[in-house]
């Protein structure tokens, strides 16, 4: 009872959420109704009833036909927003919040829509909950190169403290190395910006390597599948490289079937710079708290390892230190 107390009142930073991912049933089918779109699911119920997924495609294909209802700049702040409030509830002080340009700009919305409202959330939620919030501009991975760079130029009015700090790559990952992005990161990093990048998700340890060595980036998302590479555990571990873990997403996509717990309870024992993060709440069913219980339990964690885990995730936040996100 007192690690659960301990793990709901300890200060986190969180890494690795997108904020699409955090669009509840309940906001989703609200957007629907108000922008007069067909609702994506008949009922909230309905919608966590689809909730069960394979693999990470065929989460995918849900999460983007969620991001449908997203239309106007008001919902963009509601999503935000609510995600903060949740965020803040779960004692998460600093927030380096995902979001998708490209699936946006796909449905016909231009930045001049989703930007001003996620900012305008940002600076709220540090002016009323004490949460201190900017963006990561991730770029789709089945997506072409020349797509992310136009993405890119399209967040150089957006660059700076509470808004856009740092790049990264997300969604498919089996078929898309990460060394197709290696022109669009070295120009993210002429600007200033922090890199990073989701790999070894459900990619071989190969994708974590290319990540580090053509994309030099500053913190791995997921990274899980480093495990099977012990030269890979060693030089992250050399170079404090963070991993963004995310065990409910693991744990509801199927990473690791059935050795997911040995698994997690190995990299938290490593030595690695390890952090624990919700990744798409609204779909693996829990904030950061959830998350922190599921590890810890799956771990065998007690009060000191938590502790070290919180203590983790801001030494690998861009909050601190020379180069961060502060002075994009
Ligand atoms: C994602 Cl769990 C996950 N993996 C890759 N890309 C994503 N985008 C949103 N959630
Ligand atoms: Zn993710």
């Amino acid at each position: 009872a007192s690690l659960k107390r301990f793990i709901e009142m300890v200060p986190k930073a969180e890494l690795h959420v997108h904020v699409e991912g955090a669009l509840e049933p309940e906001l989703m089918l609200a957007l629907a109704a108000r922008n007069g779109l067909p609702p994506p699911y008949p009922s909230v119920e309905a919608a966590r009833a689809a909730y069960h997924f394979a693999d990470l495609q065929s989460f995918l294909d849900l999460y983007y036909a969620g991001c449908g209802v997203l239309r106007a700049e008001k919902d963009f702040y509601d999503l935000a927003m609510a995600y903060f409030r949740r965020a803040a509830a779960d004692r998460v002080v600093h927030a380096e919040v995902f979001f998708d340009p490209q699936t946006h700009l796909g449905n016909g919305l231009g930045w001049e829509v989703f930007m001003p409202g996620l900012a305008r959330a940002a600076e709220d939620a540090a002016a009323q909950l004490g949460l201190s919030a900017a963006y990561i501009v991730c770029f789709r991975k089945e997506m072409s190169a020349a797509s992310a760079n136009d993405t890119l130029s399209g967040a150089l009015p957006w660059l700076g403290r509470g808004h856009v700090i740092g790049v990264g790559l997300d969604s498919s990952e089996l078929g898309n190395p990460p060394a197709k992005f290696a022109d669009v990161f070295d120009r993210a990093a002429r600007l200033g910006l922090q890199r990073v990048a989701h790999a070894g998700e459900e990619g071989p340890p190969e994708y974590v390597w290319e990540a580090l060595r053509v994309l030099h980036v500053r913190r791995v998302d997921h990274g899980v599948h480093s495990l099977e590479d012990g030269a890979l555990m060693a030089a992250l571990n050399a170079s404090r490289t963070p991993l963004t873990v995310c065990p409910l997403s693991n744990l509801k996509l199927k990473v690791y079937e059935g050795q997911l717990e040995a698994r997690l309870t190995q990299l938290v024992g490593s030595g690695l710079v390890v952090t624990v993060n919700s990744d798409d709440a609204a779909y693996f069913g829990g904030y950061a708290v959830a998350n922190y219980g599921y590890l810890a339990a799956a771990a065998g964690l007690g009060v000191a390892q938590v502790a070290r885990l919180a203590a983790n995730s801001f030494e690998a936040s861009f909050f601190l230190g020379p180069g961060s996100g502060g002075e994009a």
